[in-house]
């Protein structure tokens, strides 16, 4: 690396650690929590005994106190985001801290790499390397999941050949579902490795009332903020294009609603809402040619619409056919340019006409394969461009007078491995330390959870959550199994609300916001998704 370049000087960074995790000697203090009965039955280990959740307090120093090195396997699960290798860090510095013996292995291209035994010990010059650096290739990540028989019993053959005292796992909601069930796995075996969970996502939908954010959203949220505002200053210079921005997110609108929050629109859709108001696409689009005319009548003939890529699932008629679909999917297999025509005949009219009406690259788009997990690919579904096709044709059927001159953007990918803000690497810092803590107590089927984000990272606090407690019970393929559930925009929560108040003035005045580059030094904001916990929103 050259010696000026960013990446070295990001290296030089030491993430901040909350003065808690700082401290030699911890106590661990436990409290009772309640876990679903239903729960309770499929995790018969993780749950003989009351549940608890443990956070920690200062001790007195003990110089006596003799400490083994310890062992710890770490693997990313599921799609990058910004800080994971600062969680790997945090683990590394803590356990060498710890003692200088201690090793620490990281798990390659996710979770197969635990079930084939496919590792590698990670050393100082590694975790140098990759210090507050984004991406995920430090030990790369994948889509799978430990589901079989045969590949949990591998799972725990290799964790135990390397003698590892806990296994880290970072990853979204199904990642920490997963986790969970390896766990429970080990402790009916008697295998002493512990198994603690990260939370990992862009997405932000792994939130609960144990964990405020889940890390990687705050990069992307900033670093799509950036092109947003960008984008902004580019069309209210030129005021002839109207840019449709299709922001990643899987299912939730968190990230369109952080975007919007920091850097204000002309519209955003929120993926929820149109659920709650049964909004059809046609709605949708005469929505958007209404606010179109009125702008053209205030001389406004451009805008920046913002459409979270999970929007798609939440319009009704979409999300019926998306269910036929993946039934008729699951039931049939065809060759590729059969799939069209086949999946027509057995489609109820309704759908069958939807499909029909939708232009043909966006009905193959839908068509495409699933995810390991059943999820429809969002990400490949261009329904910014649909919204753009559907909008020209509306507003030339209205004989519409001004000029309409719209541009297609796609934020994703770009998002997820950026250089992590400082709130990232700071967390996701913690997140290690606290998890290699957690190991080092013995505690397992655990999330590391770091707290009170609103404030100086000082000030964090630092917990373990039983990942049992964060479980509901759905019907997936016919079965009950144990889920995360993902956490939805909460319409009646104050981000919501008060975008709801401001919209319609940002949708006719042009309050556009650019907030420029991600800074690294200086006062930070953290992201609003933490409920606008001290955080006060500055009126417009
Ligand atoms: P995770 O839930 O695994 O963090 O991934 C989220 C995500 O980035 C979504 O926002 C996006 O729709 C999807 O992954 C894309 O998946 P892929 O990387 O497989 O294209």
């Amino acid at each position: 690396i050259q010696p000026n370049n960013f990446h070295s000087l990001r290296t030089k960074y030491q993430p901040e650690l909350p003065q808690l995790l700082q401290l030699d000697e911890l106590d661990t203090k436990t409290e009772t929590i309640q876990v679903n009965p239903q729960i309770r039955e499929m995790f018969p280990f993780l749950c003989k005994e009351e549940v608890k959740a443990v956070t920690f307090q200062a001790a007195n120093a003990n110089e006596n106190t003799i400490r083994a090195p310890l062992r710890i396997g770490c693997v990313l699960s599921g799609g990058q985001a910004a800080g994971g290798h600062n969680v790997i860090v945090g683990i590394y510095e803590q356990i060498k801290r710890r003692h200088p013996n201690s090793q620490l292995f990281g798990f390659l291209k996710g979770p197969i790499g635990i079930y084939t035994g496919k590792y590698e010990e990670l050393k100082d010059d590694t975790i140098n390397y990759f210090k507050n650096r984004g991406g995920f290739d430090m030990i790369q990540s994948g889509r799978h999941k430990i589901e079989t028989e045969e590949q949990f019993k591998k799972s725990l053959q290799y964790c135990q050949s390397l003698k590892l005292d806990g296994l880290v796992v970072i990853g979204g909601d199904d990642s920490n579902t997963n986790a969970c069930l390896l766990a429970e796995y080990f402790l009916k075996n008697n295998c002493q490795t512990s198994v603690v969970g990260c939370p990992k996502t862009i997405d932000g939908d792994l939130k609960n009332e144990f964990v405020e954010v889940s890390f990687g959203f705050d990069t992307a949220c900033k670093t799509y903020s950036e092109l947003i505002g960008n984008i902004m200053l580019d069309t209210v210079s030129s005021k002839k294009y109207y840019h449709f921005i299709r922001l990643m997110g899987r299912s939730a609108s968190h990230i369109a609603l952080e975007c919007a929050l920091l850097t204000r629109p002309t519209w955003a859709y929120i993926g929820e809402e149109v659920e709650k108001n049964k909004t059809s696409l046609t709605q949708i689009v005469t929505q958007l040619s209404d606010l179109i005319e009125k702008r053209y009548k205030q001389n406004k003939n451009h805008g920046v619409i913002l459409v979270p890529e999970g929007l798609i699932e939440f319009i009704d008629e979409v999300k019926i056919l998306i269910k036929e679909i993946n039934t008729i999917l699951a039931a049939n297999k065809w060759e590729a340019d059969q799939v069209f025509n086949n999946i027509l005949t057995k489609l109820t009219p309704e759908s069958s006409k939807l499909l029909q009406f939708l232009p043909r690259s966006i009905s193959d788009q839908l068509l495409l394969d699933r995810d390991p997990h059943g999820n429809v690919q969002v990400a490949k579904i261009e329904t910014e461009k649909l919204l753009i096709e559907m909008v020209q044709a509306e507003l030339q059927r209205r004989k519409y007078a001004g000029k309409f001159s719209a541009i297609s953007h796609y934020y994703g990918y770009e998002g997820r491995c950026a250089f992590p803000t400082k709130f990232d690497c700071d967390y996701c810092y913690s997140l290690g330390v606290n998890a290699a803590i957690l190991i080092e107590n013995k505690f397992t089927g655990v999330m590391s959870c770091i707290r009170d984000l609103h404030k100086n990272p000082s000030e964090w606090n630092a917990a373990g959550f039983p990942l049992v407690t964060m479980m509901d019970v759905e019907t997936r393929k016919g079965k009950s199994v144990p889920v995360i559930k993902k956490a939805l925009v909460d319409l009646d929560g104050p981000l919501f609300k008060f975008y709801q108040q401001n919209r319609d003035k940002w949708a006719f005045h042009d309050y556009y916001h650019p907030v420029g580059p991600i800074q690294f030094e200086g006062d930070q904001v953290p992201p609003f998704l933490i409920n606008g916990k001290g955080f006060e929103f500055e009126e417009v």
